[in-house]
């Protein structure tokens, strides 16, 4: 492990940064000046709870990839960096899930866990979302999500016994500074889930598919004038095609696209009679309709690349440029029907922001 100090320089910038955007925040030279001192004396500084609430926003807006930036600040912030157990961590997490879900109305919240400090390294947890399904490895392939078939195994060694179904929810896995990890079974009402009908195809609901009502990033860390928060999991809503044509679409996911084409009597003899395409849009029509039914917090694509355009004049109008990232913007369905596919983007990386550290 690394100990590092916070780099005093990149605490300036987002001083700096904070009290631009908050004219009414104070004098920024006593702040700079007390920021000085505290890095001076123990390596690094604390947050006000007004810098944490703004920095994380900003690194949502700051957030290349994200098509669902247009309410930015609106994010809600969790200030729990006074936990300190691998137990108040997983408990944490349990209550953002039920504070979040808001029985189906999502509210985009980030909780906010202790950072990386020169004198002790923070907690982080294994899992990539708060929610996940198992996957298991049979004689006959993958059950479950092959995504987490690591995931899966790690809980196993550390006693975890999963059902061996098609969506059996992981528990957290909590790694501690020092020491042995600590798995925690997520609460069921925690959990709000989607089973998955098609508002056409009365057969659609024997495909016994479902998905989580929230994703709920948890291994990025929150990167804030120069300190570093690994645990910091955060959500929003989904957008339809992050399930219907990536999670149970992809050949190394749920591999749906067969299974829906052959019960919609598509000819699959040949590539050109585009069942796969198809198969696709009727899962994606299953995936909206399910959510809109269920009353829980979706988007599409279309809809979502609107938004995205009107959030980056709203940036321009502001006098600020919003990088992006074309190839994770552009939806994984009928890209170049909707608007976001006809222009490119600033790539400039900036901070605040969520990095991959793993
Ligand atoms: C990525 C939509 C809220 C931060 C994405 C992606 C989509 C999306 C479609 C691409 C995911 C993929 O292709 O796997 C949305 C929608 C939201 C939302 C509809 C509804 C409110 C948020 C919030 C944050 C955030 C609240 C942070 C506070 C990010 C980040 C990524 C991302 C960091 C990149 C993840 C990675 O690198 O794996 N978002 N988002 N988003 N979003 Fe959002
Ligand atoms: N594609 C992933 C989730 C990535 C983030 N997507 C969001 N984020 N919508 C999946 O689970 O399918 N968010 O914070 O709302």
């Amino acid at each position: 492990v690394v100990r590092r100090t916070t780099d005093l320089g990149e605490a300036e910038r987002f001083i700096r940064l904070f009290h631009t955007e908050n004219p009414s925040a104070g004098n920024p030279y006593t702040r700079l000046r007390d920021v000085a001192r505290e890095v001076a004396r123990r390596g690094t500084y604390t947050h006000t709870y007004e810098e944490l609430e703004f920095g994380a926003r900003v690194a949502w807006r700051n957030s290349n990839r994200c098509i669902g930036r247009l309410y930015w600040r609106s994010l809600k912030v969790r200030d729990r960096r006074q936990v300190s157990t691998a137990e108040g961590i997983a408990l944490e997490c349990v209550a953002h899930l039920r504070d979040a879900t808001g029985r189906g109305k999502i509210r985009p919240t980030v909780t906010v866990l202790p950072p990386d400090t020169p004198a002790l390294p923070a907690f982080r947890i294994v899992n990539d979302q708060l929610i996940r399904y198992a996957g298991y490895r049979t004689p006959d392939g993958v059950r479950g999500d092959p995504a987490n078939l690591a995931l899966t195994e790690t809980a196993t060694r550390l006693g975890w016994r999963g059902r061996g179904g098609r969506f059996d929810v992981l528990p957290l896995v909590i790694r501690p500074p020092a020491g042995e990890p600590l798995l925690c079974n997520l609460p069921g009402d925690a959990v709000l889930e989607v089973p998955l009908t098609h508002p056409d195809y009365p057969w659609f609901e024997e495909l016994g598919l479902r998905w989580h009502a929230v994703p709920a990033i948890s291994d990025m860390c929150l990167e804030i004038g120069g300190i570093c928060y690994p645990c910091a999991p955060f959500n929003g809503w989904y957008m339809g095609t992050e399930i219907g044509a990536r999670n149970l679409a992809d050949a190394d996911r749920y591999d749906q696209l067969g299974v829906v084409a052959e019960r919609l009597g598509l000819d699959t003899s040949s590539e050109r009679t585009l069942w796969r395409d198809h198969a696709l849009v009727e899962l994606n029509v299953a995936v909206l309709h399910s959510f809109e039914q269920a009353g829980v917090s979706m988007t599409d694509h279309h809809t979502e690349s609107r938004r995205f355009l009107t959030h980056l004049s709203r940036e321009e109008q502001a006098g600020r440029v919003c990088p992006a990232d074309w190839s994770w913007i552009v939806p994984p369905l009928s890209g170049s029907a909707t608007p976001v596919f006809h222009r490119y983007y600033d790539t400039r990386v900036l901070t605040p922001a969520f990095v991959h550290h793993r």
